[in-house]
């Protein structure tokens, strides 16, 4: 007897991935930002399953009690056989409801499993590899899960989506044990293209070529990457999130994706209009205050003219482009002090990397500044007070007050001491913490082979932050979002970088950026806009130009950058927050919409009235409308977020289209040269 058709159009959906709840990295950033679009789509019907963080779980996740029957029962049957589970709604924008587990009440059924993983699909899992043996139990108890469910849930159809192989172990034991349930895998990167540009291979020139079982074997990860590409292969529909991993996945793992699901931002405006310049002016004060304690005794530039460039992000050095962004800024330095320029860049470099404390000299730094600038303040007071009283004394006949006796000795010996303690014998620092491996740092060695030592006649200072942002640090008290703001230009010059939130935040808040060719977002804004430099996203060509040439190109950029005026800053900071929307997961949502219709088409073909499956490939182009004049636009088109061979998830019958998900629409453009903001 066939089974009975299940409810396609009132389906469930489960989003699965280690990072639920429990900041790791990207992928805690996609479902995190994601929520609040998902949950307005899906309400109850949503639910991630991750593995339970205590530690994280304690602080994100409030306990509820679940009401879905079929949920019900699954979750009591596993607490029945052992397995440990919190159900709650993640404290985020959208509350999702949570179900995570603890794999460490799995582990008794380890041994068992790992010989079915063996047997049923053919992946080896070594002894001594934690992280793996911790997505083997994570996989074994969401298939368990899924099998619990559908024999439960009997009427709808149930969706679930896999991210990165960390979750992907439950998609081949799905597949073998034929569970009633569509897939879809999602990758954020590959195992094996992460770890091959990390060395020193020609990567994307030689994608084709690769032996993967070779390569992963030299680098023992062989077990990992058998997940990786069973999952990928074992899911209904397979994912990434940009056409450069799509590529990458294809020769990587054998399997071409079905399509490309780019990452989106949970994109707040701010109510006010322009006040996103308001908060660059205030934030950059507040780097100002740090930039005077750290280069006290060598304040010789004047703040007025001086830029701050940044990159962070993990300290992956090539991957991320550090060895690039290093070079050029010594070709930058050397560009402005042949050019004569009186502006300064100060670079920072904000990558956490291990470290024994903050450095004395950085303390020291900040230090020194306050007590001057407490002693200043103090001396101003007693003045103010003096001139004060002695106007009250005036009568008509004499003579005002004058600046007589107003600095007494006592002053004035109090602010030699502060001058005489900001007295100093060495250049201002390059790195604000004492490293665990000061001699072996890449970043380190790099910017001495380059010598960027902070000497006064550079015009390019460089700040090395080894350690996230935070408010709490004495030395460069703020949080990243404040610090970005008050940036003038983020540089993200990576080799390896399947999408690359750091440069899409920039935009969102205003603050142009620089990417490659070779990062999923740069390839994104490199497909949208026609002249994304007027846009502040300035995209540097890392595939066709040989290393040389980028870092030229880079230096170039970034040239061309302290040549512009304040006003045309502030027009430029204007036009790249205007990209916000583009960004923002109410557009960007719409593949994740694409994918999980195409997930039930093929394994509910029956449902959708015998209608063939829709050509996955044939991107549907949607006009953006803007004033025809205006030059420098996004380009005329949005169905445009997966062009080219990995095209568009087809917009869909069942009344599928971006602008039916939530309306977008380029913002009409203001005249740039006439703008309502002081200068
Ligand atoms: C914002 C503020 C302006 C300020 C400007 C400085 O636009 O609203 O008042 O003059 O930032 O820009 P700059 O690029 O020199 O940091
Ligand atoms: C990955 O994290 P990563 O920094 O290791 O996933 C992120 C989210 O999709 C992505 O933005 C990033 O490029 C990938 O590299």
């Amino acid at each position: 007897m066939a089974a009975p058709k299940r409810d396609v159009r009132n389906h469930v959906l489960f989003e699965v991935a280690t990072e639920v709840a429990n900041r790791v990295g990207g992928i805690y950033s996609v479902l995190k930002s994601k929520a609040q679009v998902t949950t307005a789509e899906y309400g109850s019907r949503y639910t991630l399953l991750g593995p339970l963080n205590r530690a994280s779980a304690a602080v994100e996740v409030e306990e509820i009690a679940p009401k879905d029957p079929a949920l019900i029962a699954t979750i009591k049957s596993m607490n029945d056989r052992g397995i440990k589970t919190l159900y709650g709604r993640w404290l985020i924008d959208g509350a999702p409801r949570v179900l995570l587990f603890d794999t460490g009440s799995g582990y008794f059924k380890l041994d068992e499993w790992k010989g079915d993983l063996w047997s049923t699909a053919g992946i080896p899992s070594p002894p001594d590899d934690h992280e793996t043996n911790e997505a083997i139990v994570f996989g074994y108890l969401i298939a368990w899960f899924l099998g619990e469910y559908v024999y439960h849930e009997k009427e709808r159809a149930v969706v679930a989506q896999f991210h990165e192989w960390l979750a992907g172990v439950a998609l081949p034991l799905c597949k073998k044990r034929r569970i009633d349930v569509t897939t879809i895998f999602t990758t954020h990167a590959t195992l094996l293209g992460r770890y091959l540009c990390a060395g020193s291979v020609d990567f994307y020139n030689n994608l084709q070529w690769f032996d993967c079982d070779a390569e992963a074997g030299k680098r023992g990860i062989y077990h990992r990457y058998c997940i990786e590409r069973g999952a990928a292969h074992a899911a209904d529909v397979f994912t990434t999130v940009s056409h450069i991993t799509a590529y990458e996945s294809e020769h990587l793992l054998k399997r071409k994706p079905d399509g490309v699901l780019p990452n989106g931002l949970n994109v707040k405006k701010f109510s006010a209009t322009h006040e996103f310049q308001n908060l660059h002016q205030t934030n950059k004060e507040r780097i100002n205050d740090f930039v005077r304690g750290h280069f006290y005794g060598h304040n010789d530039f004047d703040p007025d003219k001086t830029l701050y460039f940044f990159t962070a992000g993990r300290y992956e050095y090539r991957n991320k482009g550090v060895d690039m962004f290093i070079e050029s800024l010594a070709r930058l330095n050397h560009r402005l002090k042949a050019a004569g320029s009186d502006m300064t860049v100060v670079a920072f470099i904000i990558m956490p990397a291990q470290t024994t404390s903050l450095a004395v000299e950085a303390l020291k730094g900040q230090a020194v500044v306050k007590s001057l600038h407490d002693t200043v303040n103090s001396i101003e007071k007693r003045i103010g007070q003096k001139l004060f009283e002695r106007s009250l004394k005036w009568t008509e006949g004499q003579d005002p007050p004058d600046e007589t006796g107003l600095l007494t000795s006592e002053d004035k010996v109090l602010l030699r001491r502060r001058l005489f303690a900001m007295k100093r014998h060495n250049f201002p620092p390059i790195v604000t913490h004492n490293m665990v491996n000061d001699a072996e740092d890449p970043i380190l060695n790099q910017i001495r082979r380059c010598q960027l030592f902070n000497h006064p006649s550079d015009r390019v200072k460089v700040v090395f932050h080894p350690e996230f942002l935070n408010s709490a640090n004495p030395v460069l008290p703020m949080d990243y979002d404040d610090f970005v703001r008050g940036t003038h230009l983020g540089v993200f010059a990576s080799y390896y970088e399947p999408w690359g939130y750091t440069p899409a935040e920039c935009t969102v808040m205003g603050v142009p950026s620089i990417t490659t060719n070779l990062s999923g977002f740069g390839c994104y804004m490199e497909e949208l806009i026609e002249n994304a430099q007027d846009y502040g996203i300035y995209i540097v060509d890392r595939r066709m130009k040989g290393v040389d040439d980028s870092v030229n190109q880079l230096s170039e950029y970034m040239f061309q950058f302290t040549v512009k005026s304040r006003r045309q800053r502030i027009n430029q900071r204007n036009r790249t927050e205007r990209l916000s929307d583009l960004l923002d997961w109410k557009r960007m949502g719409m593949e994740y919409v694409k994918a999980r219709q195409l997930a039930l088409r093929r394994a509910y073909p029956d449902s959708f009235d015998g209608e063939d499956e829709p050509g996955f490939f044939d991107g549907t182009e949607m006009k953006i409308s803007r004033p025809l004049s205006v030059p420098g636009s996004p380009r005329d088109r949005s169905g445009m977020m997966t062009p080219g061979d990995f095209a568009s998830l087809q917009e869909g019958r069942e009344g599928l289209s971006t602008e039916d998900y939530i309306a977008w629409k380029l913002p009409e453009e203001e005249d740039a040269e006439d703008e309502p903001f002081p200068l």
